[in-house]
């Protein structure tokens, strides 16, 4: 990506606090870790020029050593990710509802570090597989590190944490034979959620396009559970907390994702890295649906059950600051993989609810990272410590990083003059909300949970044409790789239970029947949970028809900022055409690549010399949201002689891009698939730039989707 006008960066105090622990390359010696000065790091230490490696050799065994534990326990879910440094700057304060520092002095600038990522591949695993994404926030507040941790969909898929481990070990590689990495496509998920009919809502969410994203700065984030926000005088709302993207809600076809993880495995990463780099900095705006303790019951859901939204259409997201990333972490090690988030990091003015998934959190995160980073300590790991100053009397374990002084580690003290000292409410300490409680204890779920498919089917009649089309071909995909019938046949018979033309649908894809009945034994066995007849909506009070912001139709189409388009060009191309072309996309913050027959530089109809920024060779369709082809005689013929230019074409056309050429390169695209449909409205020949970039806002013409599938690429 060409660097863009890049913004002013200004370093927040997280990032001074970081600085003090970078170590620079440049102008250093090498040492070994205890500094001393190394002349030769290529041979070890042996008997003689063709002798025995000799045990004594400690530079050998240092530096073998090290490498040896470069690698820890990689996380069992969100494995692979991305991070990034950036700020969260308040609008609005909202001390009616909080009292926390960040919601209310709009003259801080609180610095954020970010974690994006899928959540049942490995490390190393491809950017766009269909899955959710983590979206993990960690606020370092001047009263402490709040961490928000949530992912781009608004639901989970389980009510309580205790079935976690069961649809994690359902979704992930099959033990057996370690197969598929990265995919939900197999029999093991669908045996899980056709008998947890709780993940349904979920489950459809990530059969959207919500779980292919054009980009991780084009979706949305959401913090799924409901909090409570409480003010200074204690008095406590319900919220749902979420991030909206300024770009918008955008996403690929599975098409493209296939293809995309074939040609950038690391699509997302580098596009998110390059933005930042290019001064383009990612920006979403925080919202908030607040709730009144009075209402609680009032909703058909209840507001505990993570697997239920809250409908903007109810209750509308007040906007209330934004978030920017502009910086890259200067090690991904150090910062993107030891970073830890805890949903029990809150500060005064947040508080939980019993929500029972979050309430499980509350302990797993803490626990996994004693495996995963070693121990206790884990919170003063540079990236984890907090900005606010921490003192305590908690001591020593692997990998003390401070060097606590004086006689005393307990409380109380007079040795140490009582301190650490306790601090007064009033004066900034943390007080749990003092919710009532008076019941039995039990093992089991509330009745008010169990309405398992209102929620997926409002998503369903939410979305446009097109998305329900790719809601039906997710799942006609991934059921079809499952190889169990009755597995098979028990999804079809729940996704009637959401919206029979969708089970239709998915049904004619497997060339299977939508049985009438279930097999009983089986849901005896498995118990309460399968039985669909306890998890039907019901009567309901106040349902809604549809709730717009479901829909990504309903997102913005009003910029092309940080669009990339490949222009196809060869020797000899029109450098008045290419020149108009580039300074308009530019302008709007599009950021052109030129595509050669070959790598180096290129020579337009001036004689004038251009870095090639990819040979064709090198680079696919997947990875640019549009094409033009500028004129020159000599440049069309050339691509002519090249079929990767047409199927390059044919791919952007097939995936409902917007394309533009030269009345000169009509030639090119006569040879492709556009030839037939050169008045579809994303088709531009011969026409203003100003067109293109209208279209290209729109993201895509789906239009376009009905003859789409039968362009043979
Ligand atoms: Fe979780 C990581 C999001 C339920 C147990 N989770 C993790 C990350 C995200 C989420 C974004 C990656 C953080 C990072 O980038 O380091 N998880 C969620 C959301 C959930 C959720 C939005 C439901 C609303 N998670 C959940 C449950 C449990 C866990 C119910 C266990 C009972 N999650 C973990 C974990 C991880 C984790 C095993 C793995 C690595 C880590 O925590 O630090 O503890």
């Amino acid at each position: 990506m060409k660097k863009q006008t890049k913004k002013k960066t200004t370093e927040t105090q997280k990032i001074k606090d970081l600085k003090q622990f970078e170590k620079e390359v440049k102008d250093t010696t090498l040492t070994t870790n205890q500094g001393l000065k190394v002349n030769d790091t290529n041979n070890s230490l042996k008997a003689g020029e063709r002798g025995a490696t000799l045990l004594e050799d400690f530079l050998l065994r240092e530096k073998i050593t090290n490498f040896d534990h470069e690698r820890i326990p990689e996380r069992i879910v969100h494995a692979r990710g991305s991070g990034a440094h950036g700020y969260f700057e308040l609008y609005e304060s909202i001390e009616e509802y909080s009292k926390a520092g960040i919601f209310t002095d709009t003259k801080r600038k609180t610095p954020v570090f970010v974690r994006f990522s899928t959540v049942a591949g490995s490390k190393g695993s491809p950017d766009l597989a269909r899955d959710v994404r983590g979206f993990a926030v960690k606020f370092y507040t001047e009263e402490g590190t709040w961490d928000l941790v949530g992912n781009n969909m608004p639901i989970f898929f389980i009510q309580d944490a205790m079935k976690f481990p069961d649809l994690i070990h359902s979704v992930k590689p099959e033990p057996n034979k370690e197969i598929p990495q990265a995919a939900s496509a197999h029999d093991t998920f669908y045996d899980f959620v056709s008998h947890a009919t709780e993940t349904l809502h979920n489950h459809i969410w990530a059969m959207s396009d919500r779980a292919i994203p054009r980009s991780l700065r084009m979706m949305e984030g959401f913090g799924i559970h409901t909090f409570r926000l409480i003010n200074k005088e204690g008095k406590a709302h319900f919220v749902k907390f979420h991030w909206k993207p300024v770009l918008g809600v955008h996403s690929v076809t599975w098409d493209e994702a296939v293809r995309i993880n074939g040609a950038d495995a690391d699509f997302h990463r580098r596009d998110l890295w390059d933005a930042i780099e290019a001064g383009q900095y990612p920006e979403w705006e925080f919202g908030i649906q607040v709730v009144p303790e009075e209402d609680e019951h009032k909703y058909d859901f209840d507001l505990l059950d993570p697997t239920k939204l809250i409908p903007e259409e109810m209750v509308p997201v007040k906007i209330i600051g934004k978030m920017t990333l502009n910086k890259n972490p200067e090690n991904f090690f150090a910062e993107t993989e030891q970073v830890a988030f805890l949903p029990g990091h809150i500060v005064p003015g947040i508080d939980f609810t019993n929500d029972p998934l979050l309430q499980g959190r509350l302990f797993s995160y803490r626990d996994t990272q004693l495996s995963r980073l070693g121990g206790p300590n884990f919170h003063q790991i540079p990236i984890n410590r907090p900005v606010a100053p921490t003192h305590n009397n908690q001591r020593d374990g692997h990998m003390q990083m401070d060097i606590p002084k004086g006689q005393t580690a307990y409380f109380p003290n007079t040795l140490s003059g009582g301190c650490p000292h306790l601090s007064k409410i009033s004066e900034g300490a943390f007080d749990s909300y003092q919710e009532r409680i008076d019941a039995k204890k039990i093992r089991g779920r509330s009745e008010s949970f169990s309405d398992h498919f209102s929620q997926p089917a409002l998503f369903y009649r939410s979305l446009a044409d097109w998305e329900q089309q790719h809601v039906a071909d997710a799942y006609t995909f991934e059921l079809g790789k499952c190889m169990h019938d009755h597995i098979k046949e028990r999804m079809l018979w729940l996704i009637q239970q959401i919206d029979k033309d969708l089970a239709k649908k998915v049904a004619k894809g497997l060339g299977m029947k939508i049985p009438s009945k279930i097999d009983q034994p089986i849901n005896q066995a498995i118990g309460a949970d399968a039985d669909v007849k306890k998890h039907q909506p019901g009567k309901k009070k106040n349902y809604l028809d549809k709730d717009p912001a479901l829909s990504q139709s309903n997102t913005k189409f009003d910029s092309i900022a940080t669009r990339k388009i490949a222009f196809l060009v060869a020797d000899g191309f029109s450098m008045k055409e290419y020149k108009k072309m580039k300074t308009t996309l530019e302008k709007e913050g599009a950021v052109v690549q030129l595509i050669a027959p070959h790598g180096g530089t290129i020579k337009c109809d001036t004689d004038m010399e251009h870095k090639v920024d990819a040979s064709i060779m090198t680079t696919e369709s997947v990875l640019f949201d549009a094409v033009y082809v500028p004129g020159g005689k000599k440049s069309v013929t050339e691509l002519l002689k090249h079929s990767k230019y047409i199927k390059f074409t044919n791919e952007a056309f097939k995936h409902c891009k917007a394309i533009a050429a030269s009345s000169e390169a009509e030639s090119l695209i006569d040879e492709t698939a556009v030839a037939e449909y050169k008045d579809d409205k994303a088709i531009f020949i011969g026409k203003k730039p100003e067109d293109f970039v209208s279209a290209i806002s729109k993201h895509r013409n789906w239009d376009r989707m009905k003859i789409a599938d039968s362009i043979a690429v």
